[in-house]
């Protein structure tokens, strides 16, 4: 059974999309990947969020562009957590999608991540199975070590070579 569902209103947000998925799947958590149209599909998209309790998701992870209704209603429907993934586009910025999916009505929340925050969402939904799952919340400890390690051997790289040299 996977533990989280990650839905996208097309292909084309795949490359976001699968930011989240490459996260999870280096933490070890398993995954249900769909392309599900709200707007184009409706009936498809109903079915979808209404059993997406009885099929084990714990969290969904719904990103879409434009006027992005995937999110919110999959919040409307579905009991746990739905974090939010915003597209960018070129004619409005992604400013459409960002406010369509931050700006829920109080009672239905999305913990709505940066446009094109792929890997913040993959990371959000690893912290939220985390608060159950100790051995997650380890792995999640030695991703954010690995981090902080790059940065410090980014800049004792810096501080050796100068900045000049430093990209060459
Ligand atoms: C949204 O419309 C999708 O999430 C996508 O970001 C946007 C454009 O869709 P396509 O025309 O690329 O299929 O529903």
């Amino acid at each position: 059974m996977a533990q989280v569902g990650i839905v996208m209103g097309s292909d084309s947000d795949m490359p976001v999309m699968s930011k989240a998925a490459d996260f999870l799947e280096k933490m070890g958590i398993s995954y249900d990947m769909r392309i599900i149209s709200a707007h184009r599909e409706p009936d498809v998209f109903f079915e979808y969020a209404k059993t997406a309790e009885e099929k084990g998701f714990k969290v969904i992870i719904a990103g879409a562009g434009m006027a992005a209704h995937l999110p919110g209603m999959c919040a409307a429907i579905f009991p746990m957590p739905v974090i939010g993934i915003p597209m960018y586009n070129d004619a409005l910025s992604g400013e459409d999608a960002l406010y369509s999916i931050l700006q829920m009505p109080p009672g239905i929340p999305v913990a709505t991540v940066a446009l094109n925050g792929g890997k913040n969402a993959g990371i959000l939904a690893a912290k939220m199975l985390a608060m159950s799952d100790s051995g997650l919340l380890e792995k999640l400890k030695a991703f954010t070590a690995e981090m902080k390690a790059e940065v410090e051997a980014k800049d004792a790289k810096l501080r050796e070579t100068g900045y000049k040299e430093y990209k060459k």
